[in-house]
């Protein structure tokens, strides 16, 4: 559709700057956030660039950038995570941050095209398309269910802390859903439809649907989509493998969930005993700190590990999960 579009570079883009020991910051400095696109970076020129919303809506309607900018700026600060490979949600990649995406509200913006009552999920599509694995030529479409808009916070984002968004995270405008694995945070936004049934793009239908757990009754075929993140924690310090001395230390890193955290525990034997650690709130949907003051009680190794529980009550695995505890290493030197 926009021919003012060229993908720069073309295919997968897996750029992660950070890793745990490194996210000190709060909010994510834009620089450091985790690059990752399935087909490549489309540089689009905005004088061409324009937003459709149609399906089941009352009035189609088609949005310059400067009637986006018109309507009321809304912000919000969210953890921001890649649910991983999409074929591997055994493995936990830890590909995170914190930021603040300023734009417009999605809701609002449905108000002014009307939902019609039989819409049911928002799909949302990018200008990206391409090769991914063996599958056909496709853009990258996801969708979400219109249920997720009575919490709020879900925007139409053009800036990334403060900033106009770059190419990398999704110039001109993309998708935010709080609460949601980044995979959902559609960039390079050229049409929303909404519609009564799931999308079937690749990029919803094929990957990003995870195994439900296997239990009384369940069909071992069933999945769900890879929509809300599950409670995560990671240690920023101690940094793993790193050698400390025998006084006291702060233990401290971050936890999040979709419905946010209520508690983090630590365990120095491999998950037999716990202890919990003070949790600040959540802002928003924002990551959380948790710290703990720590005194080795001998020298040589140890292990830590951290486990969030969310306030539904939901914990971590302790592996084979996108979400599995984190781990680190500790050397105790001989005082
Ligand atoms: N159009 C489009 N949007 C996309 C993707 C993509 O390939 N194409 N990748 C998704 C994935 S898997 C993630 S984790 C986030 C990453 O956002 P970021 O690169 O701005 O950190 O964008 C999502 N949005
Ligand atoms: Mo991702």
């Amino acid at each position: 559709m926009n021919k003012a579009m060229k993908l720069d570079p073309v295919g997968m883009v897996r750029d992660i700057r950070l890793a745990p020991h490194q996210l000190v910051e709060r909010v994510t400095p834009q620089e450091d956030v985790f690059v990752l696109a399935h087909l490549g970076i489309p540089r689009i020129d905005l004088s061409s660039w324009r937003l459709e919303i149609g399906g089941l809506v009352e009035r189609p309607r088609t949005f310059t950038f400067e009637e986006i900018l018109q309507l009321p700026i809304r912000s919000v600060e969210t953890f921001h995570q890649c649910a991983g490979f999409p074929r591997r949600p055994d493995i936990p990649t830890r590909r995170v941050a914190n930021v603040v995406w300023s734009g417009a509200d999605l809701g609002e913006m449905l108000r002014i095209t009307g939902i019609k009552s039989e819409a049911k999920f928002l799909w949302a599509q990018g200008l990206d398309q391409g090769k991914f694995e063996n599958f056909p030529e496709s853009g990258y479409v996801k969708d979400m269910p219109l249920q997720r808009l009575k919490d709020g916070g879900v925007l139409l984002a053009y800036e990334i802390n403060g900033k106009p968004l770059t190419p990398e995270h999704g110039y001109p405008l993309r998708l935010v859903i709080p609460g949601y694995y980044g995979t959902n945070a559609v960039k390079w936004l050229a049409r929303l439809e909404l519609a009564g049934e799931r999308s079937t793009g690749i990029f919803t239908k094929d990957l990003y649907n995870d195994p439900v757990a296997p239990g009384p009754g369940a069909s071992s075929q069933a999945t769900h989509p890879v929509w809300e993140a599950g409670p995560e924690a990671i240690i920023v310090e101690p940094k793993n493998r790193s050698i400390i001395g025998r006084g006291t230390i702060e233990l401290w890193g971050w936890a999040w969930a979709s419905n946010g955290v209520e508690r983090v525990d630590i365990s120095f034997d491999r998950g037999a005993t716990w202890q919990t650690t003070s949790l600040e709130n959540r802002h928003q949907w924002s990551w959380q700190r948790f710290s703990t003051q720590w005194t080795p009680t001998a020298s040589g190794s140890f292990t830590a590990m951290a486990r969030a529980t969310d306030t539904a009550g939901a914990s971590q695995p302790m592996k084979r999960a996108r979400n599995a505890v984190h781990t680190v290493k500790i050397e105790v030197a001989p005082s």
